[in-house]
Formats: structure tokens, sequence, C-alpha cells
């Protein structure tokens, strides 16, 4: 890990897009200050430092707004972007078709090329939200994903669950080069004792 870990600046920033009313904002906040804000639809952006492990970067998080009218200014924050978030409301299927396009739209910009990104699949504290095994199939992102560490995450912005696990992911994920996040779950996987279907399950979700 040391040659890629030591590219990292001791302040990386991570970039959440999502679309509207997907819980940017909310889960932020919430991870910040372990407030539950009551919002309004962000026009232009917000942004906060997490501070994280000693031996980890900093992270200024960038949560920009998802309204239509706000998506193609997503483009402008590409550039210097270290690790991707990206929020899916789970329990709207109605609007996951979209939320599947706008994530593929944005991952096949040539400046987000192989940069990690963590899916967070919120609201799972509504009754009949997806799973993230079904919204990972939904969205297509084991074939949208191809060279790039992904995971997907269940989280509530609301009650917290989830949020610091998906943060710690993409960490984790941004310090590893990805053969080797492929390699530590098969190894993790072979300490506990898991068939190959369950190997095969979880780098479907997790590579
Ligand atoms: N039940 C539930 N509601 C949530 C959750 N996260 C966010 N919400 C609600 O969803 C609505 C939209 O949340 P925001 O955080 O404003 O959404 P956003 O993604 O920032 O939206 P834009 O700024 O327009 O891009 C608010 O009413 C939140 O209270 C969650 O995990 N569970
Ligand atoms: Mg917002």
């Amino acid at each position: 890990m040391g040659l890629y870990a030591s590219r990292l600046q001791r302040q990386e920033q991570v970039l959440m897009l999502g679309l509207d009313g997907s819980g940017k904002t909310t889960l932020l906040y919430k991870l910040m200050y372990n407030e539950s804000v009551v919002t309004v639809p962000t026009v232009g952006f917000n942004v906060e430092t997490l501070e994280t492990d000693r031996s980890s970067p900093s992270l200024t998080v960038w949560d920009v707004g998802g309204q239509k009218k706000m998506r193609p200014h997503w483009r402008h924050h590409y550039t210097d972007t270290a690790g991707l978030v990206f929020v899916v409301d789970s329990w709207d299927q109605e609007r996951l078709d979209e939320a599947r396009k706008e994530l593929h739209r944005v991952l096949r910009f040539e400046s987000l090329r192989g940069i990690p990104l963590v899916v967070f699949a919120n609201k799972q504290d509504r009754p009949g939200a997806l799973s993230p095994e079904t919204l990972c199939l939904k969205l297509d992102l084991r074939r949208v994903c191809e060279g790039r560490a992904w995971f997907i995450q269940p989280c509530s912005a609301t009650t917290g669950m989830g949020l610091e696990e998906g943060f710690r992911r993409i960490v984790y994920l941004m310090k590893t080069p990805l053969k080797q996040t492929q390699e530590d779950i098969k190894v993790k996987m072979r300490s506990k004792g898991f068939s190959i279907t369950a190997v095969k399950q979880v780098l479907l979700c997790s590579r």
C-alpha cells in the first residue's frame, strides 16, 4: 500500500453527488455534528472538513446540489476529486432509473477514471427501501465500475446508521490499490470459511 498511500495529500477531496432529495445534505450534517438538520434543496454546494485518524488524510467533503439545474455544475468539481460518493434514495423506486443514468454519466468522465466510488444506499429506515444487493443490480454497478474500486453502503442519514462505515470505506479505497482491495476481500472471506459462491457475491458488491 505504501507507494500508493504516499500519493495521497494530508487533505483530500471527496465529491458527494446524487439526485435532489436523495439525502446528501442530511447525511453530511449528521456525520459532522450528529444532528438531524431540516434541509432545503441545495443551490450551489455545502463543504465541510471531516477529520479521520492520523494515518489517513482529512477529507474535504463537497455536497453539490442535485436538482436538474444543478447537475451541469457537477463537472466543475471533478478535477481535484480523490473519492466519489453517490447517494441514492433506496425507497424511491420511481427515480432509480434517473439515478442510474446520472451515476453512469458521471462515471464516464475521463477526469474521474479510476477514482474510488462508494454508493450510499440511503433511507434504509423507510419500510420498503431496496436492499443494497437489489440496488447493485438495478444500478448495474458491477459493469459500470469495471476498473474502479467501489462499494455499496446501506445507510440512513436520519438515524446515522452506516455513515461512518461508508466514509471509512472510501478512505480505505483511496489508500489501497484496486488489486489489493480485491485480494483483501478474498483473504477475509477465506479466513471466515466462506464458500466460493459467497466470495463471488461479496466481490459483486464490493470490488
Ligand atoms: N426517512 C429518511 N429521510 C431522509 C433520509 N435522508 C434524507 N431524508 C429526507 O429527505 C429529504 C431530502 O434530503 P436532503 O438532504 O435535503 O437531500 P439532498 O440530496 O441534499 O437534496 P438536494 O440538495 O436538492 O440535492 C429531507 O426531507 C430529509 O429529511 C433518510 O435516511 N431517511
Ligand atoms: Mg442538499
